[in-house]
């Protein structure tokens, strides 16, 4: 948790932001596994909620009334009887007071708070719920049935948080930095483990160890795959197999909650073949091509499709593409090979506040998304870079052999993409690099003290054995 100053001043800002009304966060609730008791572990509170009460614990609710600059922290206090289980935990009081904020009231009274709000004709702004027991409460509370409530939430809520929450203070970005760290251990590791035999659930299982035990978790599920091809590839109990490529992303999430996002590809035989490595280094150049153009006022839109022809440019070099670069490129003959966005905005998610959905993050009045093109649909975040905004840069090429049946069954962009040359991938798998930027006064740089290696020299020198 930071310092309550951290808290007070958030708040006071939103106060400002949202200018009326009163405005109620939903902690998160603990979630059952397969009996009340049982819960999926580890909880994860609500990242808004968080960002502007800290505390870290299920079953709470913050209010700020902004017309009568009132705040309340909404909980009950343990009983004797989860104390026995659980231990003695802070009280409301004392929670309420490591924040900076006033009043606490026990859950019951969020009922008549939303009531008497409701009768004066106030807005009560929420925010778009994601958890079916919120919806629920939300139910009770406002009257708004579940199907509802996506578009009755406040948008300037909403719009006040993404303005907040996409920029990152220097503490935040401290916590981010802790976050690579752990990150780099995780990913070091599964290099090192990565030979023929093993099977990706081990090393995934040793990547989730390291993050728990230093406190951390994971920040979203392991995709640890030979097939690098299949996007959110789950770590199976399959043996990695000489000559195939493992793709690993994977990230780290403090206990304070901010997110680390990295993917590396490693020659599971210790070497890249040749075949590999072409399509290896296009993607590296492709990676450290954005640091060297993102920057404040730059439109991410023009990063990712700077990238997209770069990409183009290459893959016509190697005779798995062909014709005009631009035209190609307009068509959406790229996504063939990079089926998503360049990257996405990180922060307390891994996906920032994509909760909101990504046109209300990533993209503004200026910077539409195109939500019909195969490929361009998946771009998370287009509009212009600012000092403070954390994106992730992950270019990646696949070869899926279903999507090349398709394309070419139907003549989808047959004048840009040697079908002929591309049957011959259908075994590649996919490759993908990954790293966190932070977009600084006039420039960028990737979070983290210690890059994982990910030049091919420097992997196979990493890996030797
Ligand atoms: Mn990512």
């Amino acid at each position: 948790m930071f310092s309550k100053e951290t808290y007070v001043s958030r708040r006071t800002e939103l106060k400002k932001l949202v200018k009326s009304g009163i405005i109620v966060l939903f902690g998160n609730n603990g979630s059952p596994a397969n009996f009340p008791s049982n819960g999926y572990h580890p909880f994860r509170q609500d990242s808004s909620f968080l960002y502007y009460f800290g505390q870290n614990r299920d079953g709470l609710v913050g209010v700020i009334d902004i017309d009568n600059n009132k705040e309340t922290l909404i909980g009950d206090d343990i009983s004797i009887d989860d104390i026995v289980w659980y231990g003695t935990v802070e009280t409301m009081h004392d929670m309420a007071a490591q924040v900076g904020v006033a009043h606490t009231a026990p859950m019951k009274e969020l009922t008549t708070i939303c009531l008497d709000a409701l009768r004066q004709k106030r807005t009560v702004h929420f925010l778009p719920p994601y958890r079916s027991d919120i919806k629920i409460q939300i139910f009770d509370l406002l009257g708004i049935h579940p199907n509802q409530q996506k578009d009755s939430a406040s948008m300037p809520l909403i719009q006040a948080i993404v303005k907040m929450r996409s920029t990152k203070s220097a503490e935040e970005i401290e916590e981010l930095e802790r976050a690579a760290s752990i990150g780099y251990k995780m990913h070091t590791t599964a290099m090192k483990m990565c030979r023929p035999g093993i099977t990706e659930k081990q090393i995934a299982g040793v990547l989730d160890g390291i993050a728990n035990g230093l406190g951390a978790m994971v920040s979203f599920p392991t995709i640890l795959s030979q097939h690098g091809e299949c996007m959110h590839g789950s770590p199976s109990m399959d043996k990695l197999q000489e000559g195939r490529l493992m793709l690993c992303d994977a990230g780290a999430e403090t206990i304070n909650n901010y997110c680390s996002d990295n993917t590396r590809t490693t020659p599971v035989s210790g070497k890249f073949d040749q075949r590999q490595l072409e399509i290896y280094s296009i993607v590296e150049e492709c990676h450290d091509y954005v640091l060297t153009i993102a920057k404040p006022g730059v439109k991410w839109w023009d990063v990712h499709f700077g990238v997209c022809r770069l990409m183009t440019e290459r893959l016509k070099e190697i005779g798995l593409m062909m014709g005009d670069t631009d035209d190609a490129v307009a068509a959406g003959a790229h996504a063939m090979f990079m089926v998503h966005g360049l990257g996405h905005m990180m922060g307390m998610d891994v996906h920032d506040m994509e909760n909101f959905d990504q046109i209300n993050v990533g993209f503004d009045d200026e910077v539409r998304p195109n939500l019909e093109q195969f490929g361009t649909n998946c771009l998370r975040m287009g509009r212009r870079l600012q000092e403070g905004f954390v994106v992730t840069d992950e270019p990646g090429i696949y070869f899926i052999p279903a999507l090349i049946d398709e394309w070419r069954a139907k003549g989808h962009c047959k004048d840009f993409i040697n079908f002929d040359k591309l049957e011959t991938y259908k075994d590649f798998g996919g490759i993908r690099l990954e790293d966190d930027l932070l977009i600084t006064k006039d420039g960028c740089r990737f979070i983290g003290k210690e890059r994982i290696p990910y030049h091919p020299k420097d992997v196979e020198a990493f890996i030797a054995r």
